[in-house]
Formats: structure tokens, sequence, C-alpha cells
């Protein structure tokens, strides 16, 4: 079993005189003007909340871009922070972008362009050639940050997701001293889909600057290799899993991201946690009522609004439920610059009245079915959230993985609970215990929720033990165990053309 222990163990004892640099778009923590003070926030995303308790453990330097409005004030000359606040353990620097760039290397082409490209959920991709350019620019621009972070030192650079494509090649050219491996949050979508993406080429021949590519399931790997074999000149090999262009070879790997199990299991179990219930009760007006919850970003391949006309529906088709049933759909804004996101906002609020409207002649006392919360949460509200509710439903059009499924279950110390999941999600992989639905049928959801809500008690914490033992063994410090061993087969080429290798057995 991985550890956060054995983890910081094989840090220690292999990493212990080597540069270990993360890279992101989104910072971990950011630093924002509130009535007067400076407060200290970690963004809602999947991807800094698996990646913090790695850094805890490492230390190193995280680069990201700036996006707070006090980060400014609280940087050094080197534009450096110590984080977490209450415990600085890493160094994140800061990266500056003006307003152009991020607009169009962010919201332009991450957003409009390769995230409907690789999510496949029918919102059309935009591509802007001044999208591009920008995005090749803040490439560059973080590049810059890296090489001088790296110094002469043998490094390790660990990329993360769609938004940094072009920065392995661009590091390799600069400084063939680096280790590059990057993860890419997202699905991959099959060669087809990207034949379509109008400098592809670029892109792919960006990715293969790294010495390792890591995706969450094997079938996005796959989609990977048929992508560049059909697009670009170089060697596929199937049996290795392995690419070569120009002579260097990229290795491409599976490895589904997790959270931290016992840190989430802790949160569940603290005292803490049962006044936080408590709260929410009282918050939300339940008495007794069977809850069921959704906790999201808004975002389109969420299925949210999907999620909601399957509970209409459920409660048309069984109207026993009318008055004895709540949905509490916590859905944090994302994103809210691009016009889709924003109509996607407005449809859901308007979706959650019309619903609301449609039952209010059956309101048993001030009873609505859809309780619509649209905005951040702490992680141990969220906990609490999920240990009162009977069921989590998940239910992407399309995910890499999705974490609240398996944060939904390490919430569970109870081991009750029925997790709905989509099986358009990464993480339906790994939960095969979860009662896994096509999330674009109304009837097979709706049938889903009357199956959680009325499942034997032994059969819930049948299916719940399986879960959490999934997740507990396949933890986010073994995500990172995997990675980091992965990455220690690769050699350095120092400056006399010697090499300096590992061994690449872990401790854990
Ligand atoms: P996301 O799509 O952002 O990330 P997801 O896996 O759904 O990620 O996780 C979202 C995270 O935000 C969870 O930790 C959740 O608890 C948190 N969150 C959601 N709503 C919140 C709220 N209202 N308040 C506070 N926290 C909230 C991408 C990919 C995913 C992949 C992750 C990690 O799209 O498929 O799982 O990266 O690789």
């Amino acid at each position: 079993m991985w550890t956060k222990e054995g983890l910081v163990e094989l840090i220690g004892e292999k990493l212990r005189d080597y540069r270990f640099i993360l890279v992101s778009n989104r910072e971990p923590y950011v630093h924002r003007y509130a009535s007067g003070q400076i407060e200290c926030t970690q963004p809602a995303s999947g991807l800094t909340v698996a990646l913090d308790p790695i850094m805890r453990a490492c230390g190193g330097t995280w680069i990201a871009h700036g996006s707070g409005d006090a980060d400014w004030k609280m940087v050094d000359e080197q534009d450096r922070v110590f984080v977490p606040p209450d415990d600085p353990c890493f160094t994140l620097r800061r990266v500056r972008l003006n307003p152009r760039q991020e607009e169009r290397y962010y919201y332009g082409l991450a957003n409009q362009a390769l995230w409907p490209l690789c999510h496949i959920v029918f919102t059309r991709p935009v591509f802007r050639p001044e999208d591009w350019q920008a995005y090749r620019e803040v490439n560059q621009i973080f590049a810059d940050a890296v090489v001088e972070e790296a110094g002469d030192a043998p490094t390790f650079v660990f990329i993360q997701d769609f938004h940094f494509a072009l920065l392995p090649r661009m590091l390799k050219e600069r400084n063939a001293n680096l280790i590059v491996a990057q993860f890419w949050h997202i699905p991959w979508p099959n060669p087809e889909v990207l034949r379509g993406f109008p400098w592809k080429e670029e892109l792919l021949d960006g990715l293969l600057g790294n010495d390792l590519l890591g995706f969450h399931l094997r079938f996005h790997c796959q989609n990977f290799l048929d992508t560049v074999d059909r697009i670009l000149e170089s060697k596929v090999d199937r049996e290795r899993y392995e690419i070569t262009r120009g002579g260097k070879t990229t290795t491409v790997r599976a490895f589904p991201i997790s959270i931290d199990f016992q840190r989430h299991s802790a949160t569940a179990e603290a005292e803490t946690t049962e006044r936080e219930m408590k709260r929410w009760r009282s918050a939300l007006g339940i008495r007794d009522e069977l809850i069921g919850i959704g906790i999201d970003r808004i975002d389109y391949t969420k299925g949210i609004c999907e999620r909601l006309h399957a509970i209409d529906r459920f409660l048309a088709k069984y109207p026993e439920y009318r008055g004895r049933f709540v949905f509490v759909q916590v859905a944090v804004p994302s994103r809210s610059q691009i016009p889709e996101y924003k109509t996607l906002e407005k449809k859901l609020e308007t979706l959650v009245n019309e619903i609301n409207r449609k039952y209010r002649r059956w309101a048993v006392r001030s009873w609505r079915p859809i309780i619509l919360l649209k905005r951040c949460f702490p992680q141990h509200s969220l906990t609490a959230l999920h240990r009162l509710a009977k069921f989590c439903m998940v239910s992407s059009l399309h995910d890499g993985m999705n974490l609240v499924a398996k944060e939904y279950v390490a919430s569970r110390v109870d081991e009750d609970g029925v997790l709905i999941l989509s099986d358009f999600a990464g993480a339906s992989r790994e939960l095969t215990d979860a009662l896994v639905v096509n999330p674009f049928s109304e009837e097979e959801s709706l049938e889903a929720i009357r199956q959680a809500l009325e499942m034997p008690e032994d059969e819930r914490r049948k299916r719940m033990r399986k879960m959490r033992a999934v997740v507990a063994e396949n933890n986010v410090y073994r995500w990172a165990g995997k990675i980091i061993s992965a990455l220690l087969k690769f050699e350095f080429t120092t400056s006399d053309e010697s090499h300096v290798s590992f061994s690449a057995s872990g401790s854990c």
C-alpha cells in the first residue's frame, strides 16, 4: 500500500540530489483582497487538489500562473512565495501573463479548442490562429521560468495538462539536462477527432518532447498512439507503448489519478464532521428526507442538466418520493468569461426553478426537490455533505477521471451510501461497484436513482466496502509514486557525456 510516508521516503532516497519542478496553469494557492485583508485560498480544481499533497511531501518548486489580485504583493523579487501559508514547505513561483495572453491562451486555445476537442460532448471547438499564437507565447514564457529555476542542476520537470503541449519540446531544445514528464488530465480522443485540429503536427511534436507522457486510462494511451501513428512521421511501438521521433523516444503510460484517501477518511471521522452535518441539515431545512447530492464545477462535460432532467423524470415516474426526496446540487461557477459557461450557468438556474415550480403543489412544508448551491465549499464541509447523502450522482458526459466520485467513497467511513457513476468517467473503470449508468439515457439514470434509494443495507455496505478498498489502495501517493518510479528509469545526460542513472525500485 502506498502511503504519504512511503512517497516521502522514496523522494528522500532517490530525488534528494536533484531539483523537482512542477508546472501547471493554475496555482495551488491564490492570494486575494477580501474586505481590506489579504486572504489565501485553494481553488476548486481536481488537479490542484491531487497535486498539493505530493508537493507537500517532496518540496521543490511549483511554477504556475499568478491569477490572484493580491498575488504580487506576496512574492519576493524572483516572484516566489513559500506555501502553504499554515505550513510552508514548498516554493510557488508565479508567472505573469498579460490580459491578452490569458484571454487567448487560457480561455481561447485551452478551454474553447482543446477542452471540447478532447471531451467529444457535442460542443464545437473554436480554432483561432491568434489563440494558437498566444498559446505558443505562453508556453515559451513558462519554458523561460523552468529553465531559470532548473539552472545547471539535473532536474525533473513534471508538467500538468493540456495548457502546455508545446512546453516539453521547448524545454528539451533549451536544456538537455532535464528529464521531462507530462500528465494529461483530460481524455485523449480518437485520431479522427484530433484530425480536425489545425495545428495538430506542432501539438503532437511538442508532446513528443516528453520522456514520459501519462494519461488516466490505457484507452487514452491507445488513442494517443493511434493519433501519432496517423498524423506524424514516427515509429510507434504498440508492445512497449513507446513512440520514437527524430531519434528521441517518449514512453506513454496510464496512471489513474486519485485522492489522499487517508486524509479524507480522517476528516470524515472527525468530531467536527458530525457538527457540520447538523449544520447542513439546519441550513438546508432538512428533517428526515432522503438526500441525493451532486458536486461539480459548472461545466458542460459534467452532465449536470442531464442529471436534473433525470431527477425530474424520476419524480414524475415515482410520485411516492415527492416530499420525501431532496437533491442537493453544489455547483461552483468556472470559466465564466466563456459564453458557453455563462449560458450553462443561467440554464441550470432556470431548469432548477422550473422543476421546483412544477412540484410545488405537492410541497409538504417548504419542500423543494432540488436545492442549488452555487459556491465553493471547504473540503470538510463537502465531507459532511457526503456523509448525509443516501447517494452521490456523478453523471459526466465525458471525464478523464472524476475525483468527486472517489472523495464520496473516501468520506463514507460508515460504509454506507451509493455512488451513481457515469460510464464515461475514467473512475468507472476502477469503481465497478458503483451503479454505472449511461448519462445520456434519462431512463437509465432515473432507474439508478430509484435503485440507490431502495437498495438493501447489506448490498450498500458490500458495494461501499469494495469501493473503499479500491480507493484506499489506488490512492494519490500510488499515482505519484508510480510516475516518479517511471521517471527514475530515465538517464540524465551530463555535460561530460557520462550518464547518471537510478534504480527504479520504489521503497513502497
Ligand atoms: P476537474 O474537471 O476540475 O479536473 P474533478 O475530478 O471533477 O475535476 O474534481 C473537481 C474537484 O473540485 C474535486 O476535488 C471537488 O471536490 C472540487 N469541487 C467541486 N465543486 C466544488 C465546490 N463547490 N466547492 C469546493 N470544491 C469543489 C480535471 C479532469 C478530471 C480529473 C481531474 C484530476 O477534468 O477528469 O479527475 O482533472 O486529474
